[in-house]
């Protein structure tokens, strides 16, 4: 590549002034993707090709600072993040680098020159679904403030040929689509056919002697497999810092299929192509609940090597030495899910770089980091033995060696504390044989953080107790947080334009400068103006529910809304009683002077969790009954809104007046839903579970609904012996409430259909909705009368955005930054590439 001469630039102006780029450029450039890329006149363009010719354009702007700083990945003292994360739940792009840009409204103008309208191509956009909820989209939030703080950084994560599965509702139930997003294709994605690591499976080890008389496994495996690399640029907001996200594709490797070609079993050969690209197929549609399935530790193990493989080529590409290796790189593990990394690396420097094990051993514990994101007992990974030793045989010797030194260390602290011994083994031996995944990537990991206060001390109490107490120096806590960029900015422009309005744009990189609204709580024409907006959402959102379910809700009506993974810890169902608490109530007083309600909910339920499908079943029951009694007449509207994603999302959150973060205590690590809502002028009612605790704190305890246990108090009531059935039977409305779903009122006279979710609550109650019920309903209470009187709602709902600052993920990163990474920010220079780069 032509290198001219080296040329800083401004960071602070947008692409359009720094490259000279006027909306004439923009136009022209549009219309050659027209019709150089998509092979179109403007007059047969389909809005297809103006969405890729636009895409195409806005990628374009992005080229120039992509290739900049990935120059500097490989130059020396340039520490880089790596992020390593079964999913990436991205959302779509178009929008998103048109604000990074700063460009967003000279791509309006551009587009409608060509006659079509910007929504309607933003619309248009498949979204990338690579994740499941939380921790999927968490990493994408982390990979734009990585971007915009101008850290080095990369994403690392499999190209899934399906992801998270579209959500049909069908006679109220759930049913799974495959999500085909790659159908008409990825513009944001440029594929890397020379960027190609192999990945073995299977077969066995054998021991034998190296020149130096040592000894060494040499593992034969029985299966190879291809890694391909995509990446997909991640620029920052207004920075020339473009990092980029690799995903890996799976694909076979040839040299395996001429084996089989050549004795004629031609059948054999495409079937073993077939076999080798499953591995990348689809993304495992399960939240918080492991399954147990080889593919899936396939894929793990898959991303994870090539990834680890692809860092040691960065590495040894700036001539340093392998010892050195965590001194160029930091790399995170996203859950346990790539937490074969610790075992990889020991390999690839021990049996394909020759390192001592000693050596090895440090360079790994010093690279590494490991973010826990729950407590759930069903979501802690374990592989059980022969499943793992059959897949990555040389692996688990490796993870036996670990163990030994490690146990043997454990030995000198703790003296025949057997049982304490069993507890932080990596294998667990108790029955069946696995191998904990956590264990691996505690032992493995220079730092392990929980992802908001609560959780974190409950990490070190419960879950992770025995190696707080072996290294508590190793763990901290890192609260989460989501980005302003998309959630703010992107989703919600009316709410952005009023607040740049009256204290300008700085917060939208400095999230803290949003404490100068507070002033304004107090603004009778602010608050005018804020009322103004968010009734635009609700209207906008209204039009949306019709669209897709045919209800129309009433936009004055508050709006009630509960949107996530659907799980009987986030307790759903616990809303869905208060619902038929509200409808009682009705039924008793046809004449009741009841506040108004528009209950929303949305969510996708695991394809084999069974009770989370029966719940969605009984929100779509409960609303089809609820809506068409006319005796509710428009007091209470319930909303199923079907297959919540990342681009709903971005149409949902502004609209709320009221978000439901109602987990028992204890039982949700963090949220992050419940930070989208509050920024967006949402109130929350909630318990002190995750980071709920921490929101409430810093918005005051005057402008946020509490209710519910605690986390102590659960764990001392559970303790105790608990008994759903006796609050049943002592609380009428409850009773009244459950009874009425167990009869079958909103199943057709069916009692049998809700029948499963009914005794689950009386008999076991594994979440205490009983407990927590009559709390819920009074604080409910509380809501509606507050709502009531619009204007101290609405001060409120000021100050909730005003003191959201913490909540930023650049805060967040800020901190894996200084206290897990060492990484500081990099400014990249603008390289001047004459008449290559328009
Ligand atoms: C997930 O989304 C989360 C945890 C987990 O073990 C697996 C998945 Cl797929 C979520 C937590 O439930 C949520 O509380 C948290 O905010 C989020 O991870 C990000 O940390």
């Amino acid at each position: 590549m032509a290198q001219r001469k080296s040329k800083k630039t401004n960071s602070n102006k947008t692409d359009c002034s720094r490259t000279g780029m006027t909306l004439i450029d923009l136009n022209r450039c549009f219309n050659e993707h027209l019709f150089y890329t998509q092979g179109r006149l403007p007059l047969s363009a389909t809005l297809n090709d103006h969405y890729m010719a636009a895409a195409y354009t806005v990628r374009d702007r992005l080229l120039h600072r992509w290739v900049c700083t990935v120059r500097d990945f490989i130059r020396e003292g340039v520490k880089v993040v790596g992020y390593l994360s079964a999913e990436f739940l991205l959302g779509p792009h178009l929008g998103n680098n048109m604000i990074n840009l700063d460009i967003f409204d000279e791509v309006r103008e551009a587009s409608e020159n060509v006659g079509r309208n910007l929504d309607a191509m933003l619309d248009h956009e498949e979204e990338p679904g690579l994740g499941n909820g939380g921790l999927g989209r968490l990493a994408a939030c982390y990979l734009d403030s990585l971007a915009t703080l101008e850290i080095p950084a990369i994403g690392y994560g499999i190209r899934y040929e399906f992801g998270i599965f579209d959500q049909e509702i069908r006679d109220g139930w759930q049913v799974e689509k495959t999500d085909k997003w790659l159908r008409l294709g990825n513009p944001w994605e440029i594929p890397r056919p020379e960027v190609t690591y192999e990945v073995k499976f299977g077969g066995h080890t054998a021991g034998y002697c190296d020149d130096g008389g040592c000894y060494r496994s040499r593992w034969t495996p029985d299966r190879v497999v291809r890694g391909i690399a995509y990446d997909t640029p991640i620029l920052g907001y207004k920075v020339n810092t473009c990092n980029m996200l690799r995903l890996w594709k799976a694909e076979a490797v040839e040299s395996f299929d001429f084996a089989s070609f050549n004795v004629g079993n031609y059948y054999g050969a495409v079937h073993e192509k077939v076999y080798s690209e499953n591995i990348s197929k689809v993304l495992y549609p399960n939240d918080e609940q492991i399954q147990g399935k080889q593919l899936r530790l396939e894929q793990q193990y898959f991303f994870v090597s090539c990834s680890l493989q692809d860092m040691i080529r960065l590495h040894l590409a700036i001539g340093k030495s392998l010892e050195y290796f965590h001194e160029e790189f930091a790399i995170q593990l996203n859950d346990t899910h790539p937490s074969v990394a610790v075992a990889e690396l020991m390999r690839l420097l021990v049996d394909e770089h020759h390192m001592d094990w000693d050596t090895a051993w440090h360079v790994t514990r010093n690279v590494f980091g490991y973010t826990n994101h729950t407590l759930l007992p069903e979501a802690l990974e374990r592989w059980p033995l022969r499943l793992f030793a059959n897949l990555l045989p040389r692996h688990l010797e490796i993870i036996f060696e670990i163990n030994r030194r490690f146990l043997d260390e454990v030995r000198v602290i703790y003296p025949d504390d057997e049982a304490r011994i069993a507890r932080l083994s990596l294998i667990d031996e108790q029955g069946e044989r696995y191998v904990r995944m956590a264990n691996l990537a505690c032992v493995g990991s220079r730092a392990i953080n929980g992802v908001a206060k609560l959780h974190t001390e409950l990490l070190k109490t419960t879950v992770l107790k025995d190696f707080y107490e072996l290294w508590p120096e190793k763990f901290s806590n890192k609260t989460n947080g989501v980005t302003p960029r998309r959630w703010m900015v992107l989703s919600n422009p009316g709410l952005t334009r009023l607040i740049r309005s009256r204290i300008g744009g700085g917060w939208i990189k400095k999230l803290d400068r949003l404490k100068r609204l507070e002033s304004y709580a107090g603004d009778d024409a602010f608050r005018r103006e804020w009322q103004a907006v968010k009734t635009g959402n609700k209207q906008a959102l209204a039009a949306l529910i019709l669209e897709r379910t045919g209800i129309s809700v009433n936009p004055d009506s508050m709006f009630d809304i509960q949107v996530k993974r659907i799980h009987e810890y986030k307790r759903q169902h616990l809303n869905v009683l208060h619902v038929v608490t509200l409808y009682n109530r009705l039924r008793r007083n046809p004449g009741l002077d009841m506040l108004p309600r528009t209950v929303i909910f949305g969510g996708k339920a695991a394809p084999s969790y069974y009770m989370a499908k029966l719940i969605i079943k009984l929100i779509n029951s409960v609303a089809d009954v609820v809506n068409h009694d006319p005796a509710v007449r428009n007091r209470l509207k319930v909303v199923f809104f079907p297959d919540f994603n990342v681009k709903s999302a971005q149409k949902i959150y502004p609209a709320a007046d009221l978000s439901e973060q109602i987990s028992t205590a204890g039982k949700e690590a963090s949220g992050t839903g419940n930070m989208k809502f509050s920024m967006n002028g949402a109130l929350t009612i909630g318990t002190l579970d995750g980071a709920n605790v921490e929101i409430r704190e810093e918005v005051g305890a005057d402008n946020f609904f509490l209710f519910g246990l605690t986390a102590e108090e659960v764990a001392r009531i559970k303790s105790e012996g608990y008994d759903p059935r006796s609050i049943y039977l002592s609380n009428p409305d409850l009773r009244e409430a459950i009874d009425l779903i167990g009869s079958g009122f909103f199943s057709r006279g069916d009692p049998d259909l809700f029948k499963p979710l009914v005794d689950s609550l009386l008999y076991q109650d594994e979440y205490m909705l009983l407990a927590d019920y009559q709390s819920y309903v009074d604080c409910q209470d509380r809501v509606s009368e507050a709502y009531r009187d619009r204007d101290r709602w609405t001060r409120m709902a000021i100050l909730n955005v005003a003191r959201m600052g913490k909540f930023s993920s650049d805060r967040a990163i800020r901190e894996y930054c200084r206290e897990i990474w060492r990484v500081s920010p990099n400014t990249v220079e603008m390289e001047d590439f004459g008449d290559l780069v328009r």
